[in-house]
């Protein structure tokens, strides 16, 4: 119905071919003769852009004129992927590109191909904001994203020898789905010092002065919601020198070097996303990036609200910012410096507004990974900001001192400031204290922050202040994209696409375990995603794989929390069970093929050597001829979104085996069981939630509870501990030299043995190759095990990050959807 609300632009095949030739040749200057794929999806990106624009104009100014509250979604990251396939499915033209560009002899997939990942993420936090874009755009929700353009995203992985190697990804070349708008700059101060005094009305001024300028330019980039002409915005900025700053006189003095350097350092800012994923380091660099994106996106907000010519008080009534982790929590002060500063609003009046504009999301417990700025470092480049957060201190802690008059350290718990050498600012604390509600990401991480890194605080505010909300995915790119000849199944039952767009449609599936013909269906697609991505590990790896085995997947970050080690010390463990036994009893076995993914941070070592153990271990494997197709073990370079896409559909396990209590939520467990995968988890994070939908014999679960790790740590340093035996056989192994680097292998061995197995690899080893060999005997009976899969899907409406976005309007943000029919 709402197609009737689009604008000009083709809506068939001849007219798109009018498009992609015109843009071909006018816009992109080239040929029809030696047009090539990359020119091919050139053409048909800027003809599906062409079509978003005047969705995107419209929708921008029904915002406007409804006037009505905004929801803000502050993220240093956004991991995007491809555009193309998203917008060429949401606007509802996929099948008449493919139809058209054959015309043109091309292939859709090949064209899709060409284009680059928007890669501006390290994991699940950046990828999370990408699903909730699409969820608050297909929702009608007038909302703006707000990050940072870097010049580089997160590093391509090359694994040579074994180990990884980082390459910049440099992917600004060519990229049609952005709109520099060179008219929309804010100018962002640094350094400098703090004027106050008092004027001659005997008025109190605090002003910020001199420094450096830097210049924030903002880039647009659409984004558009399915089955609906709202097409949202995102907004990155990008750091340039500012003109009115740019010393010109060097130029003329000689010091053309040094005035170019200047340029240069401006534009550092917003060059390259940070490849830390859950620990901080406390860069200057990184809080520039921190305060420039939080300064760019606030002064056009506040520019935005004073357009309405409104009272300061109903600013909370307008704006909703919600803060993706601690990274924009400068946002906080910056506002109030804003209101307090600029607008000379009373501090209580200017906190009251603060604090109802603000909410703040936490996505880990993991202590190296909580931000913790030095106070030095921010005295320095953001002097009045110090002082603000030192008064928002003050404040806060004398009405704690209030309440809890007899209690002497909790104050110094509590305090915003960490008496520390240099002294710190827990940037935790800051955004607790500046929003007015603050969520975890699954029902045990929002159960644990409030019992222990934030206990103290709900202490103080009362338990409403904290609640949970469950990460979500879009079904629309994780399955629909993703695997579109499932999608395609599941609507031919369901008589249409609807699930779509109210994903508990999806149980309507379930009376169908039993119909002979769909199941037969349903394991034909997983057949072919296999097939598919036996053959990308074919063309990226060399080796060979049985599609008929069982695909087992650890796509993720690697990390120690993560325990990818865990998992590839029960591949060595397997390697052995396979070789102690005879040729005839080797027959009975059930082949399997391993699959690893992820980037390690380059500064992290450990992870580091783990890739390399993975790396070396397939070699032995998959060159023993005593293992054949019985085991094999890949490891694919470079896990990013596109990747995802290919090989998450194709997945019959996957692992989500981190220590219990450490995995915030996990999103990518959703997305394999959407894609018709079972998993293999511990009970952290949403594994607990996707077990009670789907149920707990859909769920190969293992391993020791959240309660119990604290116990267990302890243990190992004061009980009598002792490695797992099956799991020191495959130290042995590893010891001997069989894989080499014996060296770094040895430090991964010692993590356990000698310094306590923090991540408790040999308490859960037992539980978790027991659990391996369920899930063998299981895959043996396919009909039992598609059974499985079809009813896990029929029960995955809960994680659709629409159910999410719903979730934080209500309780959060107090927003309501735009009606879209109401435009004529
Ligand atoms: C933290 C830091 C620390 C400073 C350096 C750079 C950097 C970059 C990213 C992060 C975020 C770490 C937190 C994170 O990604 N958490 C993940 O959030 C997912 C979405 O909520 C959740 O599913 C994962 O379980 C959680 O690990």
């Amino acid at each position: 119905a709402w197609r009737k609300y689009s604008p000009s632009g083709f809506t068939t095949k001849d007219q798109f071919e009018t498009e992609i030739v015109r843009h071909i040749e006018t816009t992109l200057a080239r040929s029809l003769f030696n047009c090539d794929e990359l020119a091919a999806y050139s053409g048909t990106a800027l003809a599906f852009r062409d079509r978003l624009i005047m969705d995107w104009n419209k929708t921008q100014q029904r915002q406007t004129f409804a006037d009505q509250k905004r929801i803000y979604y502050l993220s240093l990251e956004f991991l995007m992927g491809r555009a193309l396939d998203n917008a060429m499915l949401n606007v509802g033209l996929k099948n008449v590109a493919k139809e058209g560009l054959a015309d043109l002899g091309f292939r859709i997939e090949d064209v899709i191909n060409q284009e680059h990942d928007a890669a501006l993420g390290n994991g699940g936090l950046g990828r999370l904001a990408a699903c909730f874009l699409d969820s608050m755009a297909s929702l009608n929700y007038p909302a703006w994203g707000y990050g940072l353009r870097y010049r580089y995203g997160i590093f391509k992985q090359e694994i040579e020898n074994g180990y990884q190697v980082e390459i910049p990804d440099y992917w600004l070349d060519f990229n049609p789905w952005e709109f520099a708008r060179h008219d929309v700059t804010v100018d962002v101060q640094f350094y400098g010092w703090v004027n106050k005094y008092t004027d001659d009305e005997g008025k109190q001024i605090v002003s910020w002065q001199d420094g450096e300028i830097v210049t924030a330019v903002a880039y647009d980039v659409p984004v558009p919601g399915y089955g609906t002409p709202t097409v949202n915005n995102l907004r990155l900025w990008s750091s340039k020198a500012s003109s009115g700053e740019f010393d010109f006189s060097k130029f003329n003095s000689g010091e053309y070097e040094s005035a170019v350097a200047d340029q240069q350092r401006a534009e550092t800012i917003s060059a390259v996303l940070y490849p830390n994923d859950n620990l901080e380091r406390g860069k200057e660099l990184r809080l520039k990036q921190q305060y420039f994106w939080c300064a760019a996106s606030l002064f056009d907000i506040v520019r935005r609200f004073k357009k309405t010519n409104r009272k300061w008080s109903e600013f909370p009534d307008q704006v909703a910012i919600q803060l993706n982790d601690t990274h924009p929590t400068l946002a906080v002060v910056e506002l109030q410096r804003i209101l307090v500063d600029k607008e000379g609003l009373e501090w209580q009046t200017a906190w009251d507004i603060v604090t109802k504009t603000f909410s703040y999301t936490n996505h880990t417990v993991l202590p190296e990974a909580l931000e913790k700025w030095s106070v030095p470092l921010i005295q320095n480049l953001l002097p009045r900001h110090l002082q603000i957060i030192y008064e928002i201190n003050l404040s806060f802690l004398q009405t704690v001192e209030r309440r809890f008059p007899k209690d002497r350290e909790l104050l110094g718990r509590v305090s915003l400031i960490e008496e520390s050498q240099p002294k710190t600012v827990r940037m935790a604390y800051l955004a607790i204290v500046g929003s007015h509600k603050v969520n975890g990401v699954a029902e045990l991480h929002s159960d644990l922050i409030k019992t222990t890194i934030f206990k103290d605080f709900v202490r103080i505010y009362g338990p409403d202040k904290f609640i949970n909300v469950t990460n979500g995915i879009t079904p629309r790119r994780w399955l629909h994209q993703a695997n579109p000849r499932l999608s395609e199944l599941i609507a031919s039952k369901l008589g249409s696409y609807e699930f779509l767009k109210d994903l508990t449609l999806l149980n309507k599936l379930e009376p169908f375990v039993d119909d002979k013909e769909f199941k037969k269906e349903w394991a034909e697609i997983k057949y072919a995603n296999k097939v598919r991505l036996a053959q990308h590990i074919l063309k990226t790896t060399g080796v060979s794989v049985n599609p008929k085995a069982l695909f087992d997947v650890q796509v993720k970050r690697i990390h120690e929390y993560k325990r990818q080690q865990l998992n590839v010390f029960g591949v060595i463990h397997r390697y052995l069970a396979i070789k102690s036994l005879s040729s005839e009893e080797r027959k009975k076995l059930a082949p399997r093929v391993t699959i690893f993914g992820g980037k390690a941070a380059p500064g992290y070592w450990m992870a580091k050597t783990i890739i390399h153990l993975i790396n070396k271990v397939g070699e032995v494997i998959n060159n023993d001829p005593d293992v054949g197709d019985l085991l094999k073990v890949i490891f694919l370079e470079d896990y990013n979104v596109s990747k995802a896409e290919i090989i998450i559909p194709a997945s019959d396990i996957s692992e989500h085996i981190s220590t219990a209590g450490t995995e915030a939520s996990g999103t990518s467990n959703m997305k394999f069981v959407l894609n018709g995968g079972l998993i293999i988890g511990t009970l952290d994070g949403a594994n607990i939630e996707i077990t009670r939908e789907i149920g707990e014999q859909n769920v190969f679960l293992f391993g020791n509870l959240s309660e119990d790790v604290e116990d267990l740590r302890h243990n190992h340093f004061y009980g009598d501990y002792q490695v797992d035996p099956e799991l020191q056989k495959v130290f042995d192994l590893i010891k001997s030299g069989k894989f080499g680097d014996e060296g770094s292998f040895g430090a991964l061995i010692g993590a356990i043995t000698e310094h306590g197995d923090y991540y408790l690899v040999s308490d859960d080893f037992n539980s978790y190759t027991k659990t391996q060999d369920l899930i063998d005997e299981t895959f043996k009976n396919q009909d039992e095990w598609v059974t499985k899969c079809i009813t896990s899907v029929a029960r995955m409406g809960f994680f659709t990050s629409d159910r999410c976005i719903n979730e934080y309007a209500d309780t959060i943000w107090n927003i309501e959807p735009l009606d879209v029919a109401e435009e004529k």
